[in-house]
């Protein structure tokens, strides 16, 4: 099958090139609007539509010649449309279109990028005349409506609740926790105390102990199930306490076993998965299946400070048909303790969704 692509202004112009091209019996497979420009901005639109042409049918229709290097026209020859045969999706608005491309270009699954998109179309179809719409707002207000806000930790005085932090290597688990008991220790004026099980490597017991130094924390370290009680009552009379675990590799099965036995000994009101923004949609969706067992309660999202786009992450954590999506509790947005944490809410996601998004004060400003 020949398969070639063609870009014009409007799609009546490329159906006419495709037939003058490549006769009456090529099919369009494929059409969309793109944009050119830096990102799509300031750019023009075209139509682009990918049309094949099985073997043999080349002679099929007498007359139009085969030309290797027309591949890109804006300017046809007005011939009349007899037989093509389109396969013409619904297409999207343009900018809802160019947003397709790049989501897809972020990790987004063509399923979620195709449901958030239609979720924007339905809602601006009930607005009237679309254009001048601020699509971008709109592409945001419906992921957010998919998105789960957990909100933070609530602790009462004397109650001894319970937190865990598990996730992979090096995601911000300690420095985490390390921000969490400042906040809760200053601001709250909670007794935070502090466990770890987390005794595979030294250094990792080393640098919670300088945090609970610093903060004048009480902390245990705990080897073994057997040790986690005591530990737990040794820290006294304290309000809240946060359990740092060893990063694990989601595809280890054996070691997240071992977690999970350790953890069980602590019985945590709340466990919380931490995973870096930074991440990829791929790794986000293994994450979540490879920590389900210690059965996470929130998810924590680390590094948005180095993060380009959150499409691919928001596309993992969102509730979709098969998936009830994972509340967030918190934020984190750099390596500074205690500053760099807030209590999770969707503006900041939304507002790095694809490099170069809009928010609403940037628009205001503009
Ligand atoms: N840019 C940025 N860096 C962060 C953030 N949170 C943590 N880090 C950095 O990430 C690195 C790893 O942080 P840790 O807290 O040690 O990570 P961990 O999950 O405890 O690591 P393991 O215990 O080895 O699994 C450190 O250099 C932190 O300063 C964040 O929000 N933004
Ligand atoms: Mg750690």
């Amino acid at each position: 099958m020949h398969i070639r692509t063609f870009r014009a202004a409007s799609l009546q112009d490329a159906l006419e090139t495709i037939r003058h091209q490549m006769g009456a019996d090529a099919s369009v497979l494929h059409t969309r609007q793109v944009r050119d420009g830096w990102m799509g901005w300031l750019g023009r639109t075209y139509v682009e539509v990918t049309a094949g042409l099985r073997d043999g049918d080349e002679s099929a229709e007498p007359g139009p010649t085969f030309d290797e290097d027309a591949d890109e026209l804006t300017d046809c020859a007005a011939l009349p449309i007899r037989s093509v045969y389109l396969k013409n999706e619904a297409s999207l608005p343009g900018p809802l279109e160019s947003y397709r491309d790049q989501l897809m270009e972020f990790g987004v699954a063509p399923r979620t990028a195709d449901r958030w998109l239609q979720a924007t179309e339905s809602f601006t179809a009930g607005l009237g005349d679309s254009i001048g719409e601020p699509w971008m707002e709109h592409l945001q207000r419906s992921i957010t409506r998919e998105l789960r806000i957990g909100g933070p930790i609530r602790t009462q005085p004397g109650a001894k609740h319970i937190v865990a932090l598990v996730g992979p290597t090096g995601v911000g688990k300690t420095t985490t926790i390390a921000k969490l008991a400042a906040g809760f220790r200053i601001q709250e004026r909670r007794r935070v105390g502090l466990v770890t099980i987390d005794t595979f490597r030294i250094a990792a017991v080393q640098q919670l102990e300088a945090y609970a130094e610093i903060m004048d924390l009480p902390m245990e370290v705990v080897e073994k199930p057997s040790q986690m009680q005591p530990a737990i009552e040794r820290l006294g009379d304290v309000d809240l306490v946060l359990v740092d675990t060893a990063g694990r590799s989601p595809s280890s099965d054996a070691r997240i076993d071992q977690l999970v036995e350790l953890l069980r000994t602590a019985q945590p009101d709340e466990t919380h998965l931490v995973m870096a923004a930074t991440s990829s949609a791929s790794t986000i969706r293994s994450v979540l299946k490879g920590f389900a067992p210690a059965h996470p309660t929130a998810a924590i999202l680390t590094k948005l400070d180095e993060a380009s786009s959150t499409a691919g992450v928001l596309s993992a954590i969102t509730a979709s048909d098969d998936f009830a999506g994972i509340p967030l509790s918190y934020l984190t947005h750099g390596q500074q303790v205690p500053d760099d944490i807030q209590v999770a809410e969707a503006e900041p996601l939304l507002k790095r969704l694809l490099p170069g998004t809009l928010t609403r004060e940037q628009m205001d400003a503009a």
